[in-house]
């Protein structure tokens, strides 16, 4: 189900994103199917985030900084859904749309939703790309600013447009009353960006003299915490059979992978002929954009050659 409303939200997306544009007199038709869309995109989501909700029932959470973020995503994208559905009764939206309702609407899709999950998993992975942890204290002094900070910023920016202040413009008259408003967005707006410079010096510190993570520092569940950190070119020597979905808890649950012994392995040295063929497809688009043939004729000849010697590398021990 989960997967499924993954790819149904995917390709609802190509029907919803006019709920943004009513305002541009689309006309009725249109406006009818994206407002359509933009009900039903409900409830794959809601699929999602019950989905997310009950696998933390179900688990032991620990409130390290990657899932505070995770959790801070879930609760703020369900605030801009719930905003987003409101804008699927067209002549509700046609009110919002040009407004700053509508950029409070997308801050907590886009801000709070993919932003924060991008920092989640930034935290995740970073000591599996780095072989060093970020420093969690600085990580949730980073979580807490910005989580403030953005609800500061947007969540008066529903009222502000909802008492009619239009998007895209910063001027406005004191009789609308939006002055102190305003003032909380612009100060939650420079708290996200001290925020920021937390994340920005953690990742600078931890990545010099930050705790060594070692394979797996998470005791994760997936097969990139059974190979060390930052991992070799080839991931592993010998490809790993895997018998359970969470192959590194199934010790206690199912039937454990088999340990293998690290064998040999012949890696290609690094190449520059890739770097030599993407050459010449860009030399084949420039020549097609400027009509002149010999161009496209001669960067085909350069991208031919290079994938030959590219193939009949041979191998560096
Ligand atoms: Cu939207």
């Amino acid at each position: 189900m989960v997967v499924y409303s993954g790819a149904l939200i995917g390709f609802m997306g190509w029907g919803v994103w006019a709920h943004h544009m009513f305002a541009s007199g689309l006309g009725p038709i249109a406006d009818s199917v994206f407002g359509a869309t933009t009900m039903m995109i409900a409830i794959p989501t809601g699929v999602k985030i019950f989905n997310w909700l009950a696998t933390m029932w179900g688990g032991q959470v620990r409130f390290t900084t990657a899932m505070l973020f995770a959790m801070g995503f879930i609760a703020m994208f369900v605030i801009g859904g719930l905003s987003g559905v409101m804008h699927s009764s067209p002549p509700a939206d046609l009110q919002q749309t040009d407004t700053y309702f509508v950029v409070a609407h997308i801050h907590y899709v886009l801000f709070g939703g993919a932003i924060q999950g991008l920092f989640a998993g930034i935290y995740y992975w970073f000591p599996k790309m780095t072989g060093r942890l970020l420093n969690e204290k600085l990580g949730k002094l980073h979580f807490w600013l910005m989580f403030i900070g953005m609800n500061l910023a947007f969540f008066p920016m529903h009222f502000i447009g909802l008492l009619g202040m239009p998007r895209r413009i910063y001027t406005y008259r004191p009789e609308l009353g939006v002055e102190t408003m305003n003032l909380i967005s612009t100060i939650g707006a420079h708290v996200i960006a001290v925020a920021l410079l937390f994340f920005i010096y953690n990742v600078w510190r931890s990545w010099r003299r930050g705790e060594v993570a070692g394979n797996d520092p998470w005791g994760g569940a997936m097969l990139e915490w059974t190979i060390p950190s930052p991992p070799p070119d080839y991931n592993f020597t010998v490809i790993p059979e895997v018998v359970s979905r969470l192959p590194r808890w199934s010790v206690t649950h199912m039937k454990a992978i088999p340990e293998v012994p690290p064998q040999p392995i012949h890696v290609p040295g690094g190449s520059y002929w890739p770097l030599v063929a993407a050459l010449g497809i860009i030399g084949m688009a420039t020549g097609a954009v400027a009509h002149t043939l010999w161009i496209v004729l001669a960067s085909g000849a350069v991208l031919i050659f290079s994938i030959y010697r590219w193939a009949f590398e041979p191998f560096e021990v």
